[in-house]
Order: C-alpha cells, then sequence, then structure tokens
C-alpha cells in the first residue's frame, strides 16, 4: 500500500488533519520524531486506519506516491528547518513540501526560494480552526510554488470547512509567503474580534452591572443577526458556562491574557508597511496591559479606580448600541486586515483575490461569521475595491451605526472603562473622513528641527519645500525620504 500524503508531527493538530484525510478516502504515512507517538496513534485513534506508522523520515517517503507529498505539521520555528533538513534530501525533484504550521510568512519565504532552488516545491500553509475544525473541517491557507496546487487539492479541498453551498474553505492564496501572510492577518483580526467583544462584555458588566447570564442571553440574540459568528457563540457558551459550586466559570477567570505572537506579527507587518491597522495593534498591547496584573493591582492602591459617571441612560437601549458599535467596529476592523493584505500584494507582487480570502474564513477557522459571507460579496462584485468601507453595503452599514459607535465609547470614555478597540475603530474612521488632518503642522515641525521639507496645497504633489523657520538655519533640506 502507498501512501497519498505522508505527515511529520503527531501532536494535536497532525493527528487530526490525519483522521479528517483518512476519512475522506485518502491513505496517510505518518512520522514523528518521538518515534513512539507513531505506534501510540496508529494502536490508537489510527488503528484500523489506511494509515502507516513510518519510524524514520526515511521510511516515510519510502511510501509515498509520486510526486511526494510531505505535509509539516511541527511547532513554528527552528523544529520547521529541523524537519526540512532531515526530510529534503530524501526527495526528488518535483515532490513537494508542505509546512502547516504557523510559520512566520518571511520565514516561509526563505524556505521556498532554498527548496526551490533544489527543484522542490514548497507550500506554507495556514491551517486553522484548532484541534475541532482539524478534524472536522479546516479553513487551510496554501501558498508558495503554484506547481504543487494540483497535487495537494484534491485532498487538500476534501478535508477543508465547506460553506452552505458546498464551497471549500480553501483555494490557492498565491506565490511566495502569501498563505501565511493570509492566515497572520486571520490571527490578527481574530485578536481584534475578540478584543471588541471583550471590551463590550466589560461594559455590560461594569457599566450595566449585568449577570453574565443576561449577557449570555445578549450573545445568544446577536448570533442570530448580522454578528452571527463562532466568536459570539462561544462567548455565548462561556458565560453561560459554571464551575463545580453552580457559580459562573468566568468570573474566576485571572484576567491575565496570553498570546503566542501571530497578532504581534500582524501589528509588526503593519508598521513596516505603513498601514494604519490600529485596532489589531490596539487589542494586542490590550492583552499586554491585562498580562501586567500585579502593575494594575498596585496602581489602583496609589492611584484609585477611574471614578468616571456612572450610566444613567436606558439600558435596553444601550445594549443596541453596543451590538451596533460592536458591528461597525468590526467592519472597520476587517477594512483594516484587508488594507493590510492589499499592501503585501503590492509589496510582493502577489496576485490576491479578496473575495476567495473571505471564502476561506467564511468556515472552519476562528473567525468564521456570516459576516464574511458580505465581504465576498463585496470583493466579488469589485475585486479591486481600495478599501471595504468603500463597498456600498459597508458604506451603508457603517455609517447607520456610526453614532451608536459614538455612543458607546462616549459613555465608555466619561465612566473610565478602557475600550481601545472600539475607540480606535472609530479614531480611524473619523480619520478617513477628515480631509485635512493636522499634519501639515507636523511637516511644518519637521521642516523646523530637521530640514525635512513638506508639500504645499497650492502647489503639485512631489515638489518639496524648505523654509529658514529661524532665520539661522541653513537653506539646505534634508532629502525626502519614508521610512
Ligand atoms: P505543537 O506546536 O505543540 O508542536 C508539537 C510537535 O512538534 C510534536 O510533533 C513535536 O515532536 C514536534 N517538534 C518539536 Br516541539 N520540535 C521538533 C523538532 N526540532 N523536530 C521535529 N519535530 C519537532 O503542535 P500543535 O499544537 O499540533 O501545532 C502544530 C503547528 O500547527 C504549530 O505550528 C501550531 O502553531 C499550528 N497550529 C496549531 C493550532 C492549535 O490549535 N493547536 C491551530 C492552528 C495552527 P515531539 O513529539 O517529538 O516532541
Amino acid at each position: 500500500m502507498k501512501a497519498d500524503i505522508g505527515l511529520v508531527g503527531l501532536a494535536v493538530m497532525g493527528e487530526n488533519l490525519v483522521l479528517n484525510m483518512e476519512s475522506h478516502g485518502f491513505t496517510i504515512a505518518v512520522y514523528n520524531r518521538t518515534v513512539e507517538k507513531v505506534d501510540a496513534f496508529t494502536s490508537g485513534r489510527g488503528a484500523g486506519k489506511h494509515i502507516i506508522g513510518a519510524h524514520s523520515p526515511k521510511e516515510l517517503v519510502a511510501v509515498l506516491k509520486k510526486p511526494r507529498i510531505v505535509m509539516i505539521m511541527v511547532r513554528a520555528g527552528s523544529a520547521v528547518d529541523d524537519t526540512i533538513a532531515q526530510i529534503a534530501p530524501l526527495l526528488e525533484p518535483g515532490d513537494i513540501i508542505v509546512d502547516g504550521g504557523n510559520s512566520n510568512y518571511q520565514d516561509t519565504m526563505r524556505r521556498l526560494a532554498e527548496l526551490e532552488g533544489k527543484g522542490l516545491l514548497y507550500v506554507g500553509t495556514g491551517v486553522s480552526g484548532g484541534e475541532e475544525g482539524a478534524l472536522n473541517g479546516p479553513s487551510l491557507m496554501p501558498g508558495g510554488s503554484e506547481a504543487a496546487w494540483p497535487h495537494i487539492k484534491p485532498i487538500f479541498q476534501a478535508i477543508a470547512a465547506k460553506v452552505d453551498d458546498g464551497s471549500p474553505c480553501c483555494d490557492w492564496v498565491g506565490p511566495g509567503g502569501a498563505g501565511h501572510f493570509v492566515k497572520m492577518v486571520h490571527n490578527g483580526i481574530e485578536y481584534g474580534d475578540m478584543q471588541l467583544i471583550a471590551e463590550v462584555y466589560h461594559m455590560m458588566r461594569d457599566q450595566l452591572g449585568m449577570t453574565p447570564d443576561e449577557m449570555a442571553d445578549v450573545f445568544e440574540a446577536w448570533n442570530k443577526g448580522e454578528l452571527d459568528s463562532y466568536l459570539v457563540a462561544i462567548t455565548r457558551d462561556i458565560l453561560r458556562f459554571k464551575d463545580e459550586d453552580g457559580l459562573p466559570i468566568v468570573d474566576k477567570i485571572l484576567d491575565a491574557a496570553g498570546q503566542k505572537g501571530t497578532g504581534k506579527w500582524t501589528g509588526i507587518t503593519a508598521l513596516d508597511f505603513s498601514v494604519p491597522v490600529t485596532l489589531i495593534v490596539e487589542a494586542v498591547f490590550a492583552r499586554c496591559l491585562s498580562a501586567m496584573k500585579d502593575e494594575r493591582v498596585r496602581a489602583v492602591k496609589i492611584l484609585g479606580k477611574p471614578s468616571g459617571a456612572r450610566f444613567k441612560g436606558s439600558r435596553g437601549a444601550f445594549i443596541e448600541d453596543l451590538g451596533k458599535a460592536l458591528y461597525a467596529a468590526k467592519i472597520i476592523s476587517y477594512a483594516q486586515g484587508f488594507m493590510l493584505l492589499r499592501e503585501a500584494a503590492a509589496e510582493y507582487g502577489w496576485k490576491l483575490n479578496y473575495g476567495s480570502i473571505a471564502l476561506m474564513w467564511r468556515g472552519g477557522c476562528i473567525i468564521r461569521s456570516r459576516f464574511l459571507g458580505r465581504i465576498k460579496e463585496a470583493f466579488d462584485a469589485e475585486p479591486s475595491l481600495s478599501n471595504l468601507v468603500f463597498a456600498p453595503f459597508f458604506a451603508a452599514q457603517v455609517l447607520e451605526n456610526e453614532s451608536a459607535l459614538r455612543n458607546v465609547v462616549g459613555e465608555a470614555v466619561a465612566s473610565g472603562i478602557p475600550v481601545p478597540a472600539l475607540s480606535s475603530a472609530l479614531e480611524w474612521f473619523d480619520g478617513l473622513r477628515t480631509e485635512r488632518l493636522p499634519a501639515n503642522l507636523l511637516q511644518a515641525q519637521r521642516d523646523y528641527f530637521g530640514a525635512h521639507t513638506y508639500e504645499r496645497i497650492d502647489k503639485p504633489r512631489g515638489e518639496f519645500f524648505h523654509t529658514n523657520w529661524t532665520g539661522h538655519g541653513g537653506s539646505t533640506a534634508a532629502s525626502t525620504y519614508v521610512v
């Protein structure tokens, strides 16, 4: 028996992907660095299935159909390089290595260049949906050597999540590190969505004094409308969940958030590309601030809590505004994420299909939602759409919900409840619609102290001027450049 694909890395994701592939009729050869895990798997969850256990990379490669496909599901970073170093010398030109871990897209670009140089094909694919998704249908975002796509497509599209019309949440993303880049932005958006929900929860808990069960009812209602999404659904379930003593478990969980880095990468990339992905960056920093638990406890002792105004309005109307604010901010966050994708596409010469990316995220992954179907429609209607909030549907939606967002942020500021993601959404939206920002003054300051020059509103763009502001500076300007 020959295997359709080999998989290295039998941890939670690898095991479940193998079982998913097997359930779709594929035969899989498996290998893991700690070899005992191979036998444990083939005699345990994998027993009696079309799964071949290999005890060395050589054994793995020997049982694969040609061109050989080896998928790596190990910890991102040097483990991927170690695994490639073991597998690649055993392969022939035209064989394919797929990295399905959360690798940094720049590592993927480096590995791709190295392996293509040896005649191999290399794919870096985002895999989202966690353990459950890996088993029952993940969202898959493959990119890299396009010649590999016809070979991996039947397997990938078979195991991927499907949306209502049966379309798989997996398509070819693009060359280079495009697959892992799209996965990185997916994870950044996930940080943003989670932070927005957490801020709305904070407002309900501390401003309206709602119980977890009352909040769960609100999330349940929201999940039947435009906010219908996996994260809203699990928030409802989390709020309802009781500890052994019958009390809500959410109230007992320490408020110090962890992170594994992909949100941070999105922020760093946004800064590198000068794209204002403000909401995701705020979401990352909100986790950092939450992790400073001891410092915050100390701050309250020294500085006291914010002693803002108490909420006096109608509770029902405010809950409605919270839902609308969440929706408006979410639109803005996705607009920012797609701006980053567009910039990366321009930077690296990738032709990204934004509608197809929205479809890949529509099911299987953590940010899956009804809303992504709308995004797909917007990009399908206008593939060159430069900004999601310019699409007629989203322009109308964000404007319809703008006053609720403004109201919620205003109440939060007045009462001293931090809402960095909600407020950054509003700031970005206001900034985007301000024709004349105060950057004229910034340019004057830069020219004053550093002779950095400025453009003028009464002259064509691209002409730069320097003023001798003090009378004793020289007339020599610094060269103009963007860093
Ligand atoms: P882990 O990220 O926990 O990695 C464990 C696997 O990596 C084991 O098979 C381990 O082998 C192997 N490994 C390590 Br650690 N160092 C190695 C090395 N130097 N050489 C070879 N193998 C090595 O597993 P996971 O949670 O299943 O995630 C796999 C990948 O998928 C990661 O990149 C992760 O970020 C990504 N991902 C995870 C999720 C999720 O929900 N967990 C979701 C989406 C993507 P050993 O058994 O010998 O120690």
